[in-house]
């Protein structure tokens, strides 16, 4: 994993009016990202609708993004189901696709005991040779720090991604762990936090939509430029805060659409902007203060 750090689209997956994954879509977005110099992309996570495909659908996308980026960067493939044995297949054929690790969410809905967790990390990491890294998101219940101390001890284990607020957890991870323990700040908001509680990258929904914006702010933090970095972050919190109003997925892909980047519509139950809804969105970006 040590080659996999700075700022990771978590990749939204562009369907077409039909709601059918859109292949070509998905190419020409993974060209703009690497052209605005991204560091790797996160596939098929909560961003990419991974829990509203099928695991076949799910293996397309990977097919289809690990083809066009053509070993450019590195491909991180959220392979995370609430089943083990789906989880597994979804690993193994990320391996065989020839991404560069796996990661996945704890299983989660039936609010499952610590065992229950380990046991399915176990499984899946050491289904493949891949590195794993597992995912402390609130959504699906955060792990807390002293499992994830635990679950480093499952050797393809590498990293974490880390979505939950408690940043000084991130640098605990790399000190109590390893330094070599990869750990990655999820929450867009607090990007410039995350980083200077020493992550290694950052992973998040909105990098698809401000590439430049984050690839600056990432820049800015590692050079001591804090205060040039946090102006920054504020312009993208407001954004990101206009986004959350709506089904944020179909902002993301609507504001690519302005940009020249057509990534399609979002899939049900999530519902695209009405042009009502945009006209409102655009209006409130622009009223955004730089
Ligand atoms: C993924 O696709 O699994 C993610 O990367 C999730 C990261 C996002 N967190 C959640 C809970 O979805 O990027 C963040 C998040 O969308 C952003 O900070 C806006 O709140």
């Amino acid at each position: 994993l040590k080659n996999i750090k700075g700022v990771i689209p978590a990749l939204i997956t562009p369907f077409d009016e039909h709601e059918e994954f859109d292949e070509n879509r998905m190419r020409k977005l993974v060209n703009h990202l690497i052209e605005r110099g991204m560091d790797g992309l996160y596939l098929t996570g909560s961003t990419g609708e991974g829990f509203l495909m099928t695991p076949e659908e799910r293996k397309k996308v990977v097919e289809v993004v690990i083809d066009e980026v053509h070993g450019r960067i590195p491909v991180i493939v959220h392979v995370g189901a609430i089943s083990t044995k789906i989880s597994i297949d979804l690993a193994k054929h990320a391996y065989a696709t020839g991404a560069d690790a796996i990661s996945s969410v704890p299983p989660f809905y039936w609010k499952f005991k610590e065992e229950n967790i380990y046991k399915y990390y176990e499984a899946v990491s050491m289904s493949t040779p891949l590195p794993m890294i597992v995912y402390n998101v609130p959504l699906a219940g955060l792990l807390g720090f002293d499992f994830i101390c635990r679950l480093a001890n499952i050797p393809n284990v590498k990293g974490v991604k880390y979505t939950a607020c408690t940043h000084q957890d991130i640098y605990k991870c790399k000190d109590k762990i390893s330094q070599d323990f990869m750990v990655y700040s999820g929450a867009d908001e607090m990007a410039v936090s995350g980083i200077i509680n020493e992550a290694d990258g950052i992973i998040g929904s909105f990098y698809s939509m401000m590439p430049d914006v984050f690839k600056d702010i990432y820049q800015k933090v590692k050079s001591g430029d804090i205060a040039g970095a946090q102006k920054k972050q504020k312009i993208a919190v407001d954004i990101i805060e206009a986004s959350l109003k709506y089904d944020y997925y179909a902002v993301i892909k609507e504001s690519l659409r302005w940009m020249g980047v057509d990534a399609g519509y979002v899939r049900a139950p999530f519902m695209n902007l009405s042009e009502e809804e945009i006209k409102k969105v655009k209006q409130s970006f622009k009223e955004i203060k730089a």
